[in-house]
This record gives C-alpha cells, sequence and structure tokens, in this order.
C-alpha cells in the first residue's frame, strides 16, 4: 500500500514510518517540525538524542534499501496539505501530527488557543482533501483515551447504545475529557464521523493510551534511527518519566492520591496496531473507532512496581495534584477490536522495564532534575507558572 505518515518526525510517527516501511508498504512522512520548536521554547531536549528527519531517511535507505519520502510543511496550509494528498495519492493516511501534551494545552490561554487550533484545523484540511483527492483514501487518526475522561460506568469502542424514553439508537460515546488538548481530539472526532456521514469517507479512529517504552525493532537497529524519549514535566508520560527519575536517584512524582487509572501500551504495539488497522480498512462511509492500549494501572502502582524491581533505592513521592481530575474513580473499558484483528500485546514486564532502566541510565549524565518538577496548573490565570513556562513567555 502506498501509505503518507503525517508528523512522521515525532516520537511515535518516525517509528511507524519505519514499521510501515520495513513490511513492504511505501511509506512518505510529513511534517513542520513543530515538536523540535516546542523543546527550544520550554528549554527541554529529547533523552534520547535523535537525528534530524533528512539523516533519519537517508540512514534508513542506506541499511534496508528502501526509501521514506519526504515532504516539509504544516497542515493548517490547507494548499500544501491537499498539495500532499494529491501528490502521493495514498492508500491510507496515518495522522499523528497534532500538538499532543494536556500540561502544553494548558500553560495559559494562548497555548490552548494554538493546540485547538493546530490540532482541529489541520484535521479538518485533511478531510477536505481526502474529500477532493480521493474519498477511498482511509484516514487512521489518532484519537486518545482521553477522550472518554473517566465515567462511572464502562467504557466501550467509540459508540454507545442508548435507550431513553423507551427508544434505542447507537450514538457516539458520551467523551468529558480532562484538557483542552484532549478536547482537541473530541472535536476531531465529531469532525471526522461527521465527514463519513456527510462524504462517503472511510476512517479509524485509535483512542490511544498512554505509550511506554523507546525502542522497536526499526529504531534499534542504528543509532541515527532512534526516537525520542521525553521525560519533563510537560511533554514526558507518565511511566517513561518515572524509569528516568529511578535512574537518576529522584523522587518518583506521583501526583495526588496516584489512584488515576488509564490505559497503556508499549510502542512496539503502537506501530503494529497502525499495521493492523491499515490493512483491514473500513467500508466506505464507515467512522471506526478502536481502544488502542493493552493493559490499565494506576499511577501508584506503576510507582510501586518501579519501587519492586529498580535496582536501587528507590523514594516515591506522593505530590499536590497539578491537575484537575478524578482521582478515586471507576476504570473499565473495551479494547477487543485490535487484538481481534490480531494484535499480539507486549504486556508491561520486568524485562522491559529492565531495558529502559538501561536506557535512562546510559543517558542519565544529560537529564535536567528540574524538568522533573510540575510547572503547569489547570488554571485560567493570565501569567504563566514556574521557570520552563517563563523562557516561553519570553
Ligand atoms: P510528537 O509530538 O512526538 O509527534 C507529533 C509530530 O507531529 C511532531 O513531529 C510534530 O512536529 C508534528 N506536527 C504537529 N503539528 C503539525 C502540523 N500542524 N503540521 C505538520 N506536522 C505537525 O507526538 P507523539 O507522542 O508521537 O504522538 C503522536 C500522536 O499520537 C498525537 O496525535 C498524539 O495525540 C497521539 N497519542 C500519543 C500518545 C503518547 O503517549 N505519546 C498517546 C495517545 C495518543
Ligand atoms: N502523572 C503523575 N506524575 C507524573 C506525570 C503524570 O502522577 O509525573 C499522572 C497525571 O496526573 C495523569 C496520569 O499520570 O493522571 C497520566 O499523565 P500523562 O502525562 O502520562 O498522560 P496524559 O496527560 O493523559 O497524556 C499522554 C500523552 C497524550 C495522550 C494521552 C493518552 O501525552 O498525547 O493522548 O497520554 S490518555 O492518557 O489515554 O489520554
Amino acid at each position: 500500500m502506498r501509505m503518507l505518515v503525517l508528523g512522521g518526525d515525532g516520537y511515535l510517527g518516525w517509528p511507524t514510518a519505519m514499521h510501515l516501511s520495513a513490511v513492504g508498504h511505501d511509506v512518505s512522512v510529513v511534517d513542520n517540525f513543530a515538536r523540535r520548536g516546542y523543546d527550544r521554547e520550554l528549554g527541554v531536549t529529547t533523552l534520547v538524542p535523535i537525528a534530524p528527519l533528512e539523516q533519519r531517511v537517508w540512514t534508513w535507505q542506506r541499511v534496508t534499501g528502501r526509501r521514506i519520502g519526504v515532504h516539509i510543511g504544516d497542515l493548517t496550509d490547507s494548499a500544501f496539505t491537499h498539495r500532499v494528498v494529491d501528490g502521493v495519492r495514498p492508500d491510507a493516511i496515518v495522522h499523528f501530527a497534532e500538538q499532543r501534551s494536556a500540561p502544553f494545552s494548558m500553560i495559559d490561554q494562548q497555548h490552548a488557543v494554538y493546540t485547538q487550533m493546530n490540532n482541529v484545523v489541520g484535521t479538518l484540511n485533511v478531510l477536505y482533501s481526502i474529500a477532493q483527492v480521493d474519498p477511498r483514501i482511509h484516514l487512521i487518526k489518532l484519537g486518545t483515551m482521553g477522550e472518554y475522561g473517566t465515567p462511572n460506568i464502562d467504557i466501550e469502542e467509540g459508540w454507545l447504545e442508548v435507550t431513553h424514553h423507551g427508544r434505542t439508537d447507537r450514538m457516539l460515546y458520551p467523551k468529558r475529557p480532562g484538557s483542552f488538548y484532549h478536547l482537541s481530539k473530541v472535536h476531531d472526532s465529531h469532525n471526522i464521523e461527521f465527514a463519513c456521514r456527510a462524504w462517503n469517507l472511510r476512517a479509524t479512529d485509535l483512542n490511544q493510551g498512554i505509550v511506554y517504552g523507546q525502542e522497536t525493532g526499526e529504531t534499534a537497529s542504528h543509532g541515527d534511527l532512534a526516537t525520542r524519549f521525553d521525560y519533563d514535566a510537560v511533554f514526558g508520560t507518565v511511566l517513561n518519566r518515572l524509569v528516568v527519575q529511578a535512574a537518576c536517584g529522584r523522587p518518583l512524582t506521583v501526583y495526588g492520591t496516584g489512584n488515576q487509572i488509564r490505559g497503556m501500551l508499549d510502542i512496539r504495539d503502537t506501530v503494529e496496531c497502525i499495521r493492523l488497522a491499515a490493512e483491514s480498512p473500513p467500508e466506505a462511509g464507515e467512522f471506526r473507532v478502536f481502544n488502542q492500549f493493552t493493559e490499565q494501572f494506576s499511577v501508584l502502582e506503576l510507582a510501586q512496581l518501579i519501587e519492586r524491581i529498580y535496582p536501587g533505592p528507590v523514594r516515591i513521592e506522593m505530590m499536590e495534584n497539578p491537575r484537575a481530575e478524578a482521582s478515586d474513580h471507576y476504570y473499565n473499558a473495551a479494547h477487543r477490536r485490535l487484538l481481534d484483528l490480531g494484535l499480539r500485546p507486549h504486556y508491561l514486564s520486568d524485562t522491559l522495564l529492565d531495558s529502559l532502566f538501561a536506557i535512562a541510565r546510559r543517558h542519565r549524565r544529560h537529564v535536567d532534575a528540574r524538568l522533573f518538577t510540575p510547572t503547569v496548573r489547570w488554571t485560567a490565570e493570565p501569567d504563566p507558572v514556574g521557570p520552563a513556562v517563563a523562557s516561553l513567555a519570553a
């Protein structure tokens, strides 16, 4: 298949592009390097160094003999997006290219507006391009489990059958997300579902949980092919952060009670889920939703697991939660459909954690421990809080 990977320079987009290329698909990537720009704004860097995109692609071709096409530009530019989709004429578009940090979207009004503009407008441009170039193109869109929030009922895969006053209908599952970032994904989902209904497009919305890990078969095959590994309080996700904190002998930062439960998955399963979704497309007009995670954990369970297996002293620090989120809640989310397509999950194991500890220890001299402290609060105050954010405002 011919595949276009939007956000192909990112944490997940780059390993996915290589994975799809490795199994024989003809892959091109799109990126505007916004993510490398957020690093500069925040004064942070990925713990594992990453090569420039041109070098990544060049090394991939040298190592495997396979070519990955590159298109540099911004999806919020409708002419650029249309030009790329029309030029490549892909069978499937995998859309990772959004601002993906909840804390980043909550820094202040400017960052909330940027996040929703970037994400919602970019996705709208992709939808229009598909409808105008070829409605048969399968859109595989990265959503998030956080779209659902933490309802007091079981979470289904995208849809819910509701009986109200004696009448029954199949409705999009009600959403109650916890940040302006997560809300941008809800808006995307509704826009995509409408485009499928109105224009007969075909789409898979992957409500992905929190990804952990840094290596796939492809990223590990050459230093230039590595993907990023974030540990700062804005872009670092919880398990990746706790691993780096343990490796640096710093306290593990558990927000609130630590009883927040989330669905999670290994980065090797992310790239495989995308392949599975791409190779079994939905029908024309179908808006299909898969919950893309393999296990659920509370934050405290993750911290205690690390405390138990890390070969050195570990201290857990229960700290005030900078976010507005439910701490003690019911959580039971369906996640069958990718398993039915053939996903064979890598469950969180001591071996995986040992390999992550090794990666963190290898690079720990570059860790800036100030970045472990959360600086963004879920307030509407006009002034940014904290040193990392102050540099952004400047
Ligand atoms: P990332 O920030 O590392 O990658 C996103 C890429 O998209 C970056 O390279 C960025 O430069 C690019 N991009 C952003 N806006 C763009 C635009 N307007 N035009 C062109 N390129 C643009 O993020 P990631 O961790 O790889 O996440 C990828 C996707 O998966 C996101 O949509 C995210 O919401 C979703 N997701 C991620 C996780 C996770 O744990 N990392 C979990 C669930 C869902
Ligand atoms: N948390 C801590 N300590 C930390 C960091 C986080 O206790 O040091 C807690 C948070 O309060 C939250 C949970 O851990 O309850 C998860 O936080 P996170 O930063 O790992 O994840 P989140 O903000 O939800 O965002 C990440 C990705 C996002 C993706 C989402 C999937 O950045 O792109 O959409 O995971 S999900 O959580 O399923 O919505």
